[in-house]
């Protein structure tokens, strides 16, 4: 199939998964042509199969804000013209489903039916998508989506109660290359982070307010205090991060803590990690967690969201009310004291992250884009 795909270039979450989506497809022999403001972080310049197509937005003295959602419809009118689309996939809601309906109908006039897959991921239902700004339009183009999908069960149900849908939701999960994210040998690493064989705590995320980094930071202090040698891995960079950096000098456990920034090589870090931490004040997913587990990693999140559909309590690691520091880290002490604890749910962690494999998932959103494509009567 020729498959448009449109997301989020960013680090994290719904771009890291259409990336990874776009490249097994492509593996699996579908031509893919994927769309965003600028590459995708995931993506390399030369990926077999896949076609990357920039929407280029001019600006007009008369646009303080250019209109993104517009240029990104033009695109996919272009994409399903010109390359034939059969399909096009959109990742987030918000404005991506708007512009797919919008090519839609332009292409209908044109005698074209073009199927739209709409992947629900996070925040385009659970903040943004549901403010009275944006509301009507998001409801309106999910619901005119040919096929939804949600990464959750937590996440379709936020959508039916707030959202007046009657699509059918089908929940696809989201997805881990078992290969890549494995724990591998980093000896050298650790003993450059860790000279005195210190245990290793580690936060992956795009420090925004909901990721909770300064929690993190506290979590660890506790940690410390309870007399663990351990260090403390930030990765990944955002609007907290100052603020995390203050809380370090004040609580003087600078020593203890690494801000690493942005990486592409995530497992490496994973890879020398003991505990991880994510305990966010909203997760739809979390995808970070499943990386983490997949690289043997248990861990202590949060008990919102889909966060309990990952991370399995008392057997994958542990979760605990949203904002219970005390709890996060007399559950990380808990982990990290006990050898015999920390193996087994190392070894649980990876079973589980084992059942969210990428190939049988891939297969669960080509068999959703037949599905989709036989009730359009579309060539299969
Ligand atoms: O919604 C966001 O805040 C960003 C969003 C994204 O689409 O980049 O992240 C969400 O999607 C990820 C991939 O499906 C999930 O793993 C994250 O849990 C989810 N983030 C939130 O719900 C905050």
């Amino acid at each position: 199939m020729n498959i448009g795909i449109a997301c989020y270039p960013t680090f994290g979450g719904s771009g890291v998964v259409a990336t990874e989506l776009a490249k097994n497809l492509a593996k699996n022999g579908h031509n893919i042509h994927m769309m965003s403001y600028s590459r995708p972080a995931r993506l390399d310049t030369l990926e077999t199969g896949i076609t990357y197509h920039e929407v280029s937005i001019n600006s007009y003295p008369l646009f303080d804000y250019p209109p993104y959602a517009l240029a990104l419809a033009s695109q996919m009118v272009n994409l399903i013209e010109y390359e034939d689309l059969d399909l096009l996939h959109v990742h987030y809601a918000l404005p991506h489903a708007t512009s797919a309906y919008l090519a839609k109908q332009i292409m209908c006039e044109r005698g074209v039916t073009v199927p739209i897959i709409t992947t629900l991921h996070g925040t385009d239902i659970t903040l943004v998508g549901r403010d009275p700004s944006y509301k009507h339009v998001v409801e309106f183009s999910i619901d005119k989506s040919d096929g939804v999908t949600a990464v959750s069960e937590y996440l379709k149900r936020e959508t039916y109660e707030n959202f007046e849908i009657q699509q059918d939701i089908e929940v696809i999960p989201n997805f881990i290359d078992l290969d890549r994210f494995q724990k591998s040998n980093k000896s050298h690493f650790k003993k450059a982070i860790c000279p005195n064989d210190e245990k290793v705590v580690v936060h992956v995320s795009n420090f925004r307010k909901v990721k909770r980094v300064p929690e993190v930071v506290s979590v660890f202090a506790k940690i410390l205090e309870s007399g663990i040698k351990s260090k403390l891995l930030l990765v990944g960079d955002g609007p907290d991060r100052q603020k995390a950096e203050q809380q370090c000098r004040d609580l003087g456990i600078c020593d203890h803590v690494r801000f690493l920034g942005k990486l592409d090589q995530v497992e490496e870090v994973l890879s020398i990690a003991d505990l991880f931490l994510i305990p966010s004040g909203s997760e739809t997913f979390g995808l970070a967690a499943l990386e983490a587990m997949s690289c043997s990693v248990p861990v202590i999140s949060s008990n919102i969201g889909g966060l309990p559909e990952v991370n399995v309590h008392g057997e994958t690691g542990y979760l605990c009310d949203l904002d219970d520091v005390e709890c996060m880290a007399n559950y990380g002490v808990k982990i990290l004291s006990d050898p015999e604890l920390h193996e087994r749910m190392s070894q649980n962690a990876r079973k589980h992250a084992a059942t969210f494999k990428q190939e049988e998932v891939v297969k669960q959103y080509e068999n959703f884009y037949e599905k989709v494509r036989e009730r359009m009567g579309s060539k299969v």
